[in-house]
């Protein structure tokens, strides 16, 4: 099958030998979340590979078990990429590892999930045990330093760690922050000339400016801890829905390993019942992120209101809710990253509109999990014929009316192919 086929290309091509890059050029290193994706599409034609790609990723934890969401491996590459190795400084903090430069924020914590399925699907058992002890440690490291009171909920500390960098959620947040805080911040930035049409596809400099303002409080304290007025502290339902069910894989994982997991259980049913009274908004039936400063919801109706299906957690009614609010619209396609009726809605202005793959492989997944298979179905062909149409991007314009005729931002997009293949895999149940 062609398609297969062009997935797996792509995988190869972007595989560094121990970890697989997101888009050359565009993101030359390794992230965190995309390993997660790219280890979910790799574990059926490569599972080498799969393994590989989060022992790599494992390999630059931090002492205290915090897990980073660039590894920078390639010193040659430093400055191909802004903000650089150098600019982060991994090695001034007191728990970064010695050898390898990373950033200092982290990112929606996808392995614990990924390492159950590369387990169901009889990846090396000796190998998961110890990535499982090590995935174990690093949500010891968000239940100790991130956990918002005792809701047993994760806040994030900057934008780029909800891996959707500029949603309009972050927009009060992020405009929160003084012009004259970031007046002096230069920007050296290598996205705007990588991709076509930047102006109007990637963050702007302004943004830029407050994402670095963020980076430099984070930095002056070894990213470990945040002063009072630290303005983002956000709980963010994408990245606790997938901490949900992460935490979920561990604890079965960690009984078949005979490890000792009931801190992880006693905290997992403190988020669950904290979860829904928190993040979901009775009125409009759908999840938003709370803005912890502020005390208060962010009422915008983005992709991510939907991502809780994924946790499995939350109760049928409000399954059918979102289920019912998701389907209401045929003039664009599933599920655009800001609701085309909201103001701020840019149709191809990155995390602002358009659709990412990432984000329906996760509602698509939490359809899956409540038997919803004839609207999982309808998501998952979208979704696929998407990028049949459309290329291998990062990104894709949702109004179906538009004059797109490829998508946008990096080409040739590693979890783009990855997932494609995981939605081909559970269809065909095979990829030849
Ligand atoms: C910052 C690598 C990453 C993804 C993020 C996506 C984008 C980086 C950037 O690319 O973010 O982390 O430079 O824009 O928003 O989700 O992990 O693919």
């Amino acid at each position: 099958m062609k398609l297969v086929k062009d997935c797996v290309k792509i995988l190869d091509d972007n595989w560094r030998g121990s970890f697989t890059i997101p888009s050359s050029r565009l993101y030359p290193f390794q992230w965190n979340w995309d390993s997660g994706f790219i280890a979910i599409g790799n574990q059926y034609y490569n599972p080498e590979r799969a393994i590989q790609e989060l022992e790599t990723l494992f390999s630059a934890q931090w002492s205290n078990g915090f897990l980073p969401h660039i590894i920078f491996h390639e010193e040659e590459k430093y400055n191909s990429y802004f903000p650089s190795a150098d600019y982060w400084d991994s090695f001034s903090a007191k728990y970064s590892p010695s050898l390898i430069k990373t950033s200092g924020i982290t990112q929606p914590p996808i392995t614990g999930f990924v390492l159950e399925e590369l387990w169901l699907n009889n990846i090396d058992v000796t190998r998961i045990k110890t990535l499982v002890e090590k995935n174990l440690k690093y949500h010891k490291y968000l239940f100790n330093n991130r956990e918002f009171k005792d809701t047993g909920l994760i806040q994030i500390w900057h934008n780029w760690e909800s891996g959707m960098d500029n949603s309009i959620w972050w927009d009060s947040v992020l405009s929160s922050i003084p012009g004259e805080q970031i007046e002096q911040i230069e920007l050296n930035r290598k996205d705007i000339h990588e991709v076509e049409d930047s102006k109007r596809t990637r963050p702007k400099d302004i943004d830029y400016k407050r994402y670095l303002y963020l980076v430099n409080e984070l930095r002056k304290n070894q990213y470990n801890k945040i002063n009072d007025d630290y303005p983002f502290q956000i709980i963010d339902p994408v990245f606790n829905s997938i901490f949900i069910q992460s935490n979920k894989s561990l604890i079965k994982l960690g009984k078949i390993f005979d490890i000792d997991v009931s801190f992880y259980e006693k905290k997992l049913s403190d988020i669950k019942s904290n979860f829904n009274k928190i993040l979901w908004e009775n009125e409009l039936e759908l999840y938003f992120p709370f803005d912890i400063q502020n005390q208060q919801l962010i009422k915008k109706e983005c992709s991510g209101s939907y991502v809780p299906i994924f946790s499995g957690e939350i109760e049928n009614e409000k399954v059918m809710s979102l289920v019912k609010n998701l389907f209401q619209y045929n003039d664009y396609y599933k599920v655009p990253s800001c609701d085309p009726r909201e103001e701020s809605f840019e149709s191809i202005n990155y995390w602002r509109g358009p659709v990412w793959i990432n984000i329906n492989w996760l509602i698509w997944k939490g359809l899956l999990k409540y038997g919803l298979l004839n609207e999982a179905e309808l998501l998952r062909e979208e979704t696929i014929n998407l990028v049949l149409d459309k290329g291998f991007f990062e990104y894709f314009d949702p109004l179906k009316n538009s004059n797109s005729h490829k998508g946008y931002g990096g080409a040739n997009f590693s979890w783009t192919a990855a997932l494609v293949l995981d939605m081909l895999k559970v269809k065909n149940n095979e990829l030849g």
